[in-house]
C-alpha cells in the first residue's frame, strides 16, 4: 500500500490527463497571481473589474470546451470543471463571471446560433473583449422559469421584446445579452435572443445591497420595446430545453467550483488549528476539531470524485441532467456546511475578512440558490425515481 496524501485522498490528480493537469497549473497560477491579490478589496467594496474578462481570456479560461475554429481551447468538461475549482478556491463571484460567460453565453451561441452569430460573437467572448450575460430569471419567475412574462412580438423585420429579467450576473457591464422570451411567432414557445448593449429600450441597472457574491456584479435586464432583426434570434432551439441545455453545463461546473471553495475553507481550518493553541495544545490536536476536519475531507473527496465521473460522462455524451442535479445539489450543500464549520473553527477570527472563510460562507449561500436551488434539485431527483411530479 502507498502512503496517504491528505490533500488528495483518492489521488484525483492521478486520474487526470497530462493536458488536464496543465490546465490545473495554468488556472491555479492565474487564480493566485491575478485574482487572489484583488479579491478582498473587490468583495468589500463591491467592485467588479471588467478587465478581468480579458485576463481570463488571455489565459484561455473562457469557452474552454468550444472548438478551436471559434477561438476555444476544446479541452472537454473535466478541464472546464477543474478551471471552476481553481477559480472558486479564491472566490465564488469570480467563478460566476467565468461560468456565465462560458456556459450561459458562449455555449448557447455556439449550440443554438447561426454560423453568422458564431462568427460575430464567439471570438470576442472567448478572448474576453466582449462580456456576456444570461437572462432567464424574472422578478416573478425564479424556480419556475416557465412562467416568465417576457414576450417577443413579431414585426415586419424581426421582433420587439418587452419584459424584465432579475438577478442577472454581469448584466450592468455586459456587451452581449442572451435573453429568453416567449415568442408569439413560435406558438408562445420560449426562444433565445441575442441583444447588444446600446440597443434602444435596453437597460441593465445594477442590483444594490447584495451581501453575498459581492465581487461579481449583478443587475436587471429591462427591455422596453427593444426592436431587433431576425438575426437576433437563436434559431436552433425551442422551449425550456434551450436555457436548460446551458444550465446543465453551468450547474456541472458549479459542482466543481463549490468544492474549490470548500477546499479553501478546509485547508484554512487545518492551518489555523495547527497554529492556534488553547488549553495548552493546538486546536488541531483536539478530538472534536479533528472530527470536523475528517468530515470535511470525506465530503470533499467524495464530491470531487463524483464531479469527475460526471465530467467524464459528459465528454462521452453519456451524462443525464439528473446526474448534474445530484452533484450540483450535493456539492453546494456540503460546501456551505464546510464553510460554516470552518468559520466556527476560526473562532472570533472567523468573522474577519483576513481569514476568508466568512466570505466563502456568505458566497456559498448564493451558489446554493442559483442555477436551481437545493430544493429544486431534490425535486428533480425525487421525480426521477418516483415518476411523480412534486413541483406543484
Ligand atoms: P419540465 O416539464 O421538467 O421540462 C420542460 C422542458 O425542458 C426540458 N428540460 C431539460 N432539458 C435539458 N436539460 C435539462 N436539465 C432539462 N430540464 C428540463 C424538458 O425535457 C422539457 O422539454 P420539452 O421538449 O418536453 O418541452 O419543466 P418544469 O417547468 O416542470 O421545470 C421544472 C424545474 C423546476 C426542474 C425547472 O424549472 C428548474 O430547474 N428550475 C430552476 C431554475 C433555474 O435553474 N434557474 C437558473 C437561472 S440562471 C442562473 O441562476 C445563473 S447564475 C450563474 C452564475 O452567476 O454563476
Ligand atoms: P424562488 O423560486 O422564489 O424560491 C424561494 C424558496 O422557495 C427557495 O428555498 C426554493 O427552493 C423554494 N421553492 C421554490 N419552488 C419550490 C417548490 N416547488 N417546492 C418546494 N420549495 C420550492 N438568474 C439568471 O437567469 N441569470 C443569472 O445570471 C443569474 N445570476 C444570479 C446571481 C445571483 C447573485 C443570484 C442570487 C441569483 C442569480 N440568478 C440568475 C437567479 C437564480 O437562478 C434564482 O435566484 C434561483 O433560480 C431561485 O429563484 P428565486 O430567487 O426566484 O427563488
Amino acid at each position: 500500500l502507498s502512503s496517504f496524501k491528505w490533500e488528495d485522498p483518492f489521488l484525483l490528480d492521478d486520474q487526470l490527463t497530462d493536458e488536464e493537469r496543465m490546465v490545473v497549473d495554468t488556472a491555479r497560477a492565474f487564480a493566485d497571481e491575478k485574482l487572489r491579490p484583488r479579491v478582498r478589496e473587490a468583495y468589500n467594496e463591491e467592485k467588479t473589474d471588467p478587465n478581468l474578462f480579458k485576463e481570463f481570456g488571455e489565459m484561455g479560461l473562457l469557452g474552454s470546451t468550444i472548438p478551436e475554429e471559434y477561438g476555444g481551447a476544446d479541452l472537454g468538461y473535466v478541464a472546464y470543471g477543474l478551471i471552476a475549482r481553481e477559480v472558486e478556491r479564491v472566490d465564488s463571484g469570480y467563478r460566476s463571471m467565468m461560468s456565465v460567460q462560458s456556459s450561459l453565453v458562449i455555449y448557447p451561441i455556439y449550440a443554438y446560433g447561426t454560423e453568422e452569430q458564431r462568427q460575430k460573437y464567439l471570438p470576442g467572448l472567448i478572448d474576453g473583449s466582449l462580456i456576456g450575460c444570461f437572462g432567464l430569471t424574472e422578478p416573478d419567475a425564479g424556480s419556475d422559469p416557465g412562467s416568465m412574462l417576457t414576450r417577443a412580438k413579431k414585426t415586419a423585420n424581426g421582433y420587439v421584446l418587452n419584459g424584465t429579467k432579475m438577478w442577472i450576473s454581469n448584466s450592468p457591464i455586459a456587451d452581449v445579452f442572451v435573453v429568453w422570451a416567449k415568442s408569439e411567432a413560435h406558438d408562445g414557445k420560449i426562444k433565445g435572443f441575442v441583444l447588444e448593449k446600446g440597443m434602444k429600450g435596453l437597460s441593465a441597472p445594477k442590483v444594490g445591497g447584495k451581501l453575498s457574491l459581492r465581487a461579481s456584479i449583478t443587475g436587471e435586464i429591462v427591455m422596453d420595446n427593444v426592436e431587433v432583426g431576425e438575426d437576433a434570434l437563436l434559431p436552433h432551439v425551442e422551449g425550456l430545453k434551450g436555457p436548460f441545455g446551458c444550465l446543465n453545463r453551468a450547474r456541472y461546473g458549479i459542482s466543481w467550483g463549490a468544492m474549490g471553495a470548500a477546499e479553501a475553507c478546509w485547508h484554512a481550518a487545518n492551518r489555523y488549528g495547527q497554529e492556534r493553541k488553547q488549553f495548552g495544545k493546538p486546536l488541531a490536536q483536539m478530538q472534536l476539531y479533528q472530527m470536523k476536519l475528517a468530515n470535511m475531507m470525506t465530503d470533499i473527496t467524495l464530491g470531487l470524485q463524483g464531479s469527475l465521473r460526471v465530467g467524464r460522462l459528459m465528454n462521452e455524451a453519456k451524462a443525464a441532467p439528473e446526474m448534474i442535479s445530484l452533484m450540483k445539489r450535493n456539492n453546494c450543500v456540503k460546501a456551505l456546511d464546510i464553510a460554516r464549520m470552518a468559520r466556527d473553527m476560526h473562532g472570533g477570527n472567523g468573522i474577519s475578512d483576513e481569514f476568508d472563510v466568512i466570505r466563502h460562507m456568505i458566497n456559498l449561500e448564493t451558489v446554493n440558490t442559483y442555477e436551481g436551488t437545493a430544493d429544486v434539485h431534490a425535486l428533480i431527483l425525487g421525480r426521477a425515481q418516483t415518476g411523480l411530479q412534486a413541483f406543484f
